[in-house]
């Protein structure tokens, strides 16, 4: 990307795949760095999806387009217009079926899953998010899905963010939540409802080769997988 080597990037040294969190009752399992060494192999197969359905910032039904651009991959995709959100199984741009769930993207998420004590996730939709410094995502649930009971799982790529963790009510406090390249993060039971969004995307940190707002992966953005069984 810069020329610059990326190896030497976090500056800090970061633990193995740890997890944090569980036998909370929030059901939030985060997997520090789980996809770190899968990273560069998910970003080529991003590339994939977004030939065949490109990145494109879609509108809510308030009539204002997201400042996250989207693509999807997977049976159904999640998509949003003037009319609402649904899933679909074709890209309402092109009317062609979705790019097929990559097998590393699947089998990621089927085994953070697993690791959070949720067996056979088997997701048939993957939202993929971009963010560049400014976007952000307010606070929102996840309610077009089928069944409740199955975890998401959520893999961050590229710059740093922070996660706004909320509550059962729009108006509930807000916990933050700081998310680095390679973290896997798995939502279910009672966390799978509640409000949540995310900070907008700094355009400072990190510096990398003394440019602001840059990744060694992914150059100036972030990218999310979030893995759904949707139908
Ligand atoms: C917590 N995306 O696309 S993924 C979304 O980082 C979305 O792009 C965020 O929220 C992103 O809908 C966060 C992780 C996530 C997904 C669903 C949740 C966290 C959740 C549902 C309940 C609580
Ligand atoms: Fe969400």
């Amino acid at each position: 990307m810069t020329g610059l080597r990326a190896d030497s990037y976090p500056p800090s040294p970061r633990p193995s795949p740890t997890k944090r969190g569980r036998g909370s009752k929030d059901d939030i399992v985060v997997l520090s760095g789980l996809a770190e060494s899968a990273a560069a192999e998910l970003l080529r197969e991003i590339e994939r999806v977004a030939a065949v359905a490109p990145f494109r910032n879609m509108v809510v039904p308030g009539g204002h387009s997201m400042s996250v651009a989207m693509t999807n991959c997977g049976r159904l995709g999640w998509v949003t217009d003037r009319s609402g959100y649904r899933y679909t199984e074709r890209d309402p741009l092109s009317g062609r079926a979705w790019a097929a769930m990559p097998r590393a993207f699947g089998e990621l998420a089927t085994r953070a899953a697993a690791e959070a004590g949720f067996g056979e996730f088997a997701p048939d939709a993957c939202l993929v998010n971009r963010y560049e410094p400014g976007a952000r995502m307010g606070l929102h649930q996840d309610r077009n899905e089928a069944d409740f009971g199955q975890p998401i799982v959520s893999v961050s790529l590229g710059l740093p963010a922070t996660f706004l963790w909320g509550g059962a009510k729009r108006r509930d406090p807000v916990r933050r939540l700081p998310l680095r390249h390679g973290d896997v993060v798995v939502w279910g039971g009672a966390a799978r409802l509640r409000f949540h969004g995310v900070a907008p995307l700094g355009r400072q940190a990190p510096t990398f080769g003394g440019t602001p707002g840059m990744h060694p992966a992914t150059g100036g953005f972030r990218f999310n997988l979030t893995f759904r069984r949707a139908g």
